[in-house]
């Protein structure tokens, strides 16, 4: 039965995830073990411990915590029951004939070895048991060789990726570097990692995932993958709605939407700005001040928060993005658009001595004169052979030939021709990106003839996302284009791109590339 009533919202502390401790730290590398078990975990203080998924049995999962160029192997190990506890569609691509529970670990934004890269059908079974056809080892190798970033680690299986996340199988994965430090930004207990997911539960505290679209249309199997999902209910952290008792002084914290679907904008009932530092692949070149903040599933905002002038003030962070994005249902102003509480109720422990410089970083040049070649990616809607909605990159499906093979050390400029009505969080596997600009254009005329005409002037990306990206906001009719460089990778070899609304990659909307030799 699902559980009906609202729960009261800021009545937990924001649990803080842990560090995650290696096996053992030598030269060559670092060495991790992480298991993924099934525990019961309290998500709030009125509901029953909920059954989830976690890596070391904790969701969030443990921080992995690591330094540029230090070279890391993590050993993945699958040990969750036969059964998933989600109801898994059969019929869609990675399911048919394998095995229920699958896993496979991809860091995001962590540029690896291709076989390293947790590809979506490189999964493997408890105790490695099964294996899918791109599987190729057991211990992952990162070398960490990019710029200090606020990265994220989390399953990534084949047609199964939504309700293994949803399960709770997702944690931190930080990269610092001397530059960094070298800033003297919050650290230390005034740098807070926020996980930011929705989620609904039935009566006896589990985790609902609805097993069908409702109402169900005839024909349609059983269970069946709905098209997005939107839960009741916000967590950070894993809480529900909790509450954060902070000092009158600044903290850095660094906001992930790990949401399967929901995108939220974000502002603070202080009327206070975000000071954002850092986007997806890490600081930007200057400060930007924003009074909200939209991030879609996937991305990240690294942010400092000054309460020095709120002593004794409680603070919401509240969240206005409509469900779908951006032209969905508003968000109840008593559930989902709230997501936690700031109160600035402890006394400064010490001086705050931390600054906000006013420069912090230099990006890497992003030049146009060097971009090799143009790609026209269209996202268009389709229907399957149960009539469910079907999304696409390129018209194409998942096991299409591969049709994009950058060079490696290249530009490129990818135009995203969003021809649905929806936002789709788009994401790059092995690269980073800038965006350049988006464009609206004219839906009904390029579905008809596959041409370009432009309806507007093209408009430069939004303050907050003028830094390096690896996910973007493909939003509908325009064309969103990004310069992806092939050069922030040594590796050549197979990835992917996908959407990240995880129902939507998880039913096609996903298709591989291949780096290739310069
Ligand atoms: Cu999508």
């Amino acid at each position: 039965m699902r559980l009906q009533r609202r729960l009261t919202p800021f009545v937990d502390p924001l649990p803080i995830p842990g560090v995650l401790k290696p096996i053992s730290r030598k030269p060559r590398f670092t060495f991790y073990v992480v298991r993924m078990m099934e525990t019961f975990q309290k998500l709030h203080r009125d509901l029953p411990p909920t059954r989830i998924w976690g890596y070391e049995g904790k969701y969030p999962g443990p921080t992995i915590e690591v330094w540029r160029n230090e070279p890391v192997r993590v050993l993945w190990l699958n040990q969750l029951p036969k059964r998933h506890f989600l109801p898994v569609d059969q019929t869609i691509h990675g399911a048919r004939g394998n095995p229920e529970v699958r896993t496979v670990v991809h860091a995001h934004g962590v540029v690896s070895p291709p076989d390293s890269d947790g590809h979506p059908d490189a999964w493997f079974t408890r105790g490695f048991r099964e294996t899918g056809p791109f599987f190729q080892r057991r211990i992952y190798r990162y070398p960490n060789t990019q710029r200090a970033a606020t990265l994220w680690y989390h399953d990534h299986a084949l047609g199964i990726t939504r309700l293994n996340i949803y399960a709770g199988l997702a944690g931190f994965y930080l990269i610092r570097d001397g530059e960094e430090l070298s800033l003297n930004l919050p650290r230390g207990k005034f740098e807070i990692p926020l996980l930011i997911q929705d989620r609904s539960f039935n009566r006896d505290g589990s985790l609902f995932y609805p097993r069908r679209p409702q109402p169900a249309s005839p024909g349609l199997p059983d269970p069946s993958i709905v098209p997005e999902f939107f839960g009741d209910t916000i967590l950070v952290n894993g809480k529900v709605w909790p509450f954060l008792s902070v000092e009158p002084r600044k903290y850095r914290f660094r906001l992930l939407n790990g949401s399967n679907s929901r995108f939220y904008t974000l502002r603070l009932s202080s009327g206070q700005p975000f000071i954002q530092i850092g986007t997806d692949g890490g600081l930007m070149a200057r400060p930007v001040r924003v009074q909200s903040l939209t991030l879609g599933p996937a991305e990240r905002a690294d942010v400092i928060l000054d309460f020095s002038n709120f002593k004794g003030k409680t603070i919401t962070m509240t969240n206005s993005a409509p469900a779908p994005y951006p032209d969905g249902d508003p968000v109840n102003p008593r559930t989902t658009g709230l997501v936690m509480q700031f109160r600035v109720n402890r006394p400064l422990s010490s001086r705050d001595t931390s600054s906000i410089p006013r420069r912090l970083s230099a990006l890497p040049p992003t030049p146009l004169s060097r971009v090799r070649r143009v790609r026209n990616l269209s996202l268009v809607e389709s229907n399957d052979r149960f009539g469910r909605l079907l999304l696409l990159l390129e018209n194409r499906r998942w096991s299409d030939p591969i049709t994009t093979r950058p060079r490696l050390g290249s530009f490129e400029l990818w135009q995203l021709i969003n021809t649905t009505p929806d936002t789709h969080p788009i994401h790059i596997h092995e690269v980073h990106f800038r965006i350049l600009n988006r464009q609206p254009f004219d839906v009904n005329h390029f579905n008809r003839t596959g041409k370009l005409r432009f309806t507007g002037a093209p408009v430069p990306p939004s303050p907050d996302e003028r830094g390096l990206k690896d996910t973007v906001r493909a939003n509908p009719g325009q064309v969103t284009r990004i310069i992806p460089h092939f050069g922030l990778t040594s590796f050549t070899g197979e990835f992917v791109w996908h959407c990240h609304i995880l129902e939507h990659e998880d039913w096609e909307m996903m298709r591989p590339y291949r780096i290739v030799r310069g």
